[in-house]
């Protein structure tokens, strides 16, 4: 591993924001500040983290209903983000889109998808207009195992290894699709050997590991810039909330839940920083009590903003 120092805590910073982010959404959900719904990404967030810290600035990703971890860590801002949640007129979509509408195109953010599998066909395009304007721009698009046996998959990701286009897909296989355990929709034990059948490079990794993800994405994204074409990478991983917040989550068996809570990717990934020299007990608590400052201004933010008037309901409908 050759990660500079730097680079090792940023990517604690924001595996942090996510946590907390995502815990204060949960909190505020259950209060009724929230209107809508919402998906949480806790247990996840050293994938989102270790792909995103393998992207330039002006790279893109496409995002899913599970958006807000892949939204920080590629820059969005978190109070921005409260206030769309909260349905207020400073929300990224002035509190008309939700959760699964975040976007930031500034920041290459092309946007949470509600849509499953809907971001496959969009990254593919993102990466043929980097390739017609002459850029060497990057996009990564994140998805989930449901994703993947959509037809969007297979029509997306063929098209763009023919063409050889800039795409890293990462799959997140956190073993559930809705309330669905994946060894009732796959014979496959890792699902990155559907890469085969489009003729691109494939890697399985431990998901949780964030330094696991950033080194194999980095290696891909390498190869995107140099025009060699797609790969795609399963990150294993585990989603420790329910498929949305109010899940009683009844499918899942406690063992396995008590199992994945001892792979923590923060937990570890604080360990290791320590055991690295990098970060020490006091630094990592430093961190954590700064993104909590983040986290309460970016609910202050939310709560004292305005709503959007009903009468500006029909403004910036395209469609
Ligand atoms: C085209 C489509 N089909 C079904 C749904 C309903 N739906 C929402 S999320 C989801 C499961 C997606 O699973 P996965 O891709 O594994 O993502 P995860 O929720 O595990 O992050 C389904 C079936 C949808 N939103 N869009
Ligand atoms: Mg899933």
């Amino acid at each position: 591993m050759n990660i500079e120092k730097d680079r090792l805590i940023d990517m604690y910073r924001t595996m942090v924001r996510i946590r907390q982010f995502e815990e204060r959404v949960s909190k505020e959900f259950a209060s009724g500040n929230i209107p809508g719904f919402v998906h949480l990404y806790i247990g996840e967030e050293a994938s989102g983290t270790g792909a995103c810290a393998a992207l330039r600035p002006d790279d893109y990703i496409t995002s899913t209903h599970r958006g807000h971890g892949h939204v920080i860590a590629k820059g969005g801002r978190m109070d921005r983000m409260m206030a769309e949640l909260f349905g207020k007129k400073t929300g990224y979509c002035k509190g008309k889109g939700g959760s699964m509408h975040i976007a930031d195109t500034d920041l290459g953010i092309l946007g949470a998808n509600g849509i499953v599998g809907a971001g496959i066909p969009l990254a593919g395009g993102a990466a043929l207009s980097a390739r017609m304007r002459g850029t060497d721009q990057v996009v990564i698009c994140f998805l989930g195992d449901g994703a993947s046996n959509r037809g969007t998959f297979h029509e997306g990701i063929n098209l763009a290894a023919v063409w050889q286009l800039p795409v890293v897909y990462v799959l997140e296989n956190n073993l559930y699709a809705e309330k669905t355990r994946i060894s009732d929709t796959y014979k496959l034990t890792n699902l990155s050997d559907r890469a085969g059948a489009f003729g691109i490079p494939e890697v399985t990794v431990d998901g949780n590991d964030v330094i696991a993800v950033y080194e194999a994405v980095q290696v891909a994204v390498e190869k995107a810039r140099a025009g060699e074409g797609p790969s795609l990478i399963e990150c294993k991983t585990y989603r420790i909330h329910g498929h949305f917040e109010g899940d009683p989550q009844t499918y899942k068996p406690a063992e396995e839940v008590e199992e994945w809570k001892k792979k923590d990717p923060i937990d570890n990934f604080r360990k290791r920083l320590a055991d690295m020299g990098v970060l020490t007990d006091e630094d990592t608590g430093a961190i954590d009590r700064e993104v909590a400052g983040e986290i309460d201004d970016a609910v202050r933010f939310a709560v004292e903003s305005p709503f959007p008037a009903p009468e500006e309901a029909l403004e910036d409908v395209f469609a």
